[in-house]
């Protein structure tokens, strides 16, 4: 399960921090042009625009021509991924191959991107793609998978697709993936390991994250309300308990914790990769489930992380990395994966500090005009490693969530922004290609199953008009699958 190598390519920036600073604290009127500018400056080498034959054309007016452009690229990309790689987890977009993250595949772009197709009206397509899951998914398979990532990705898809087809077949499938990753729930903490054999059950990878600990109790929560057999609900919320038992006393989670005797290996606190959804399924977990002992697990470290993580500087407001035990600012790094918590800082109605940390977000994605995976906030440079773009969806997200709480065009606007700037860099003829270095926007042979499954579906539904299949009564996972409390209308 490797992910796209990105290249080691030098900085083209010629701009001073006070310049990127400057652009960085747009107000309303200024978005646009800073867009213009962003993408003037983005791709020294001519880029992918070049390759696409140069400008490409403003982007309709309306919202719901915006939704309907979405959902063109949406198409654009499935159809890449069917054309090339159908029958395989993802396609590679540049040398249009499939490729499977094990020996066997589990037809990840397929069940990640089901929901997305039936949701944004792919009527044909979809019903395709559930004929062929259903006739050959099998995750009775002697390979070892990543257990965060097959409930995230697999069992979520499972689930969401379920509830909107009532196909009993998803149903079975999700029981039969949820039974088979019970085991690695089986340490002395409860806390799961990070890896499992489908088929034999044996576990191993005992260093495991709050995130990957934590992300579970929405699908295992629907999965044990749908089958009724509880025992999944009550392994997923074991599991949170034994991580928030072992928060440090001023409230905070590290990176690293070891699920066998429960010690912490790395004590840095952030609000990123690694720890990131933990704290998204607390609040979550009470808004789908009304499990308030977890909003008051949420209300407990959220208050510790904006009095501990958060970094107040004169450009805004940025969230680093600290000790969990003392506080101590250890780093200014935000990235792209960071860039979830002003949505789900949004659902709980913590306007101004969302909309606040949702701008440093967009000064991240116009510095090079598409976001790195992370930032130096101090300098307001690209740290070595840092300087790709998985095609994440987190800054779509928030700006989604944004929108839909406040109602402020802003958020569409920095949604054209994202569009464009897909469309210019990522865009190959036949699919999205990742991008191995934003500062050049050289591509990547990558197409991550979440750019359907996230980033395309909250694009369009930050333009879409009505509530389509009461997608606002859902719960979204951290993949992106909507849950309802009692399902779709
Ligand atoms: C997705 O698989 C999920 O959103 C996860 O929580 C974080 N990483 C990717 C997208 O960036």
């Amino acid at each position: 399960m490797n992910g796209p190598v990105f290249g080691d390519i030098p900085a083209c920036q010629a701009r001073t921090r006070e310049d990127r600073i400057a652009g960085m604290r747009p107000d309303k009127a200024l978005i646009l042009p800073l867009f213009l500018i962003c993408v003037g400056c983005a791709a020294p080498d001519g880029g992918d625009a070049a390759k696409s034959g140069g400008a490409i054309p403003p982007l309709p007016a309306e919202p719901a021509a915006v939704a309907e452009q979405v959902r063109q690229e949406f198409l654009h990309a499935w159809t890449g991924y069917r054309k090339h790689a159908w029958g395989h987890d993802e396609l590679r977009p540049l040398s249009l191959a499939p490729h499977d993250w094990h020996d066997q595949t589990l037809l990840m772009t397929a069940v990640d991107a089901l929901d997305g197709l039936i949701l944004l009206g792919f009527d044909d397509e979809a019903s395709e793609t559930a004929a062929y899951i259903l006739e050959n998914l099998s995750f009775d398979r002697d390979i070892e998978v990543k257990t965060f990532e097959i409930n995230i990705r697999l069992l979520g898809g499972l689930l969401s697709s379920y509830q909107l087809t009532g196909e009993a077949g998803f149903l079975d499938l999700a029981r039969d993936l949820g039974d088979r990753l019970l085991p690695a729930f089986d340490s002395a903490t409860g806390m799961p390991y990070t890896f499992i054999n489908l088929q034999t059950g044996e576990v191993s990878g005992p260093h495991s994250n709050p995130a990957e600990i934590g992300t579970w109790i929405l699908e295992y929560g629907m999965l044990s309300r749908l089958t009724g057999n509880p025992i999944y609900h009550e392994r997923a919320r074991a599991a949170l308990q034994a991580l928030f038992d072992r928060r440090s006393a001023i409230g905070l989670v590290g990176t690293v914790i070891d699920v066998e005797s429960g010690e912490w290996q790395d004590r840095t606190s952030h609000v990123g990769g690694r720890i990131d959804s933990y704290y998204e399924y607390l609040f979550k977990g009470w808004l789908l489930f009304g499990d308030a002992e977890l909003k008051a697990m949420w209300d407990l470290h959220i208050a510790a992380v904006h009095e501990h993580v958060a970094f107040e500087q004169s450009d805004g407001l940025w969230y680093g990395h600290v000790d969990m035990d003392s506080g101590e600012k250890l780093a200014t790094r935000y990235g792209a994966l960071e860039a979830f918590l002003p949505g789900t800082l949004a659902l709980d109605g913590q306007l101004e500090r969302a909309r606040r940390l949702q701008q440093s977000g967009f000064a991240m994605w116009n510095l090079h005009g598409i976001e790195p995976e992370a930032i130096d906030f101090s300098t307001m440079t690209v740290p070595d490693g840092a300087a790709g773009y998985v095609l994440r969806p987190e800054v779509i997200e928030s700006a989604y969530l944004l929108h839909r709480e406040t109602g402020d065009p802003l958020y569409r606007e920095m949604g054209r922004t994202f569009l464009s700037a897909l469309i210019q860099h990522a865009r190959t003829d036949e699919a999205y290609a990742a991008i191995a270095d934003v500062r050049t926007m050289e591509q990547a042979d990558s197409m991550e199953s979440f750019f359907l499954a996230e980033t395309l579906k909250y694009l369009y539904l930050l333009f879409a008009e009505g509530d389509p299949h009461s997608i606002s009564e859902a719960v979204f996972t951290t993949e992106a699958h909507p849950l309802w409390p009692a399902g779709p209308k």
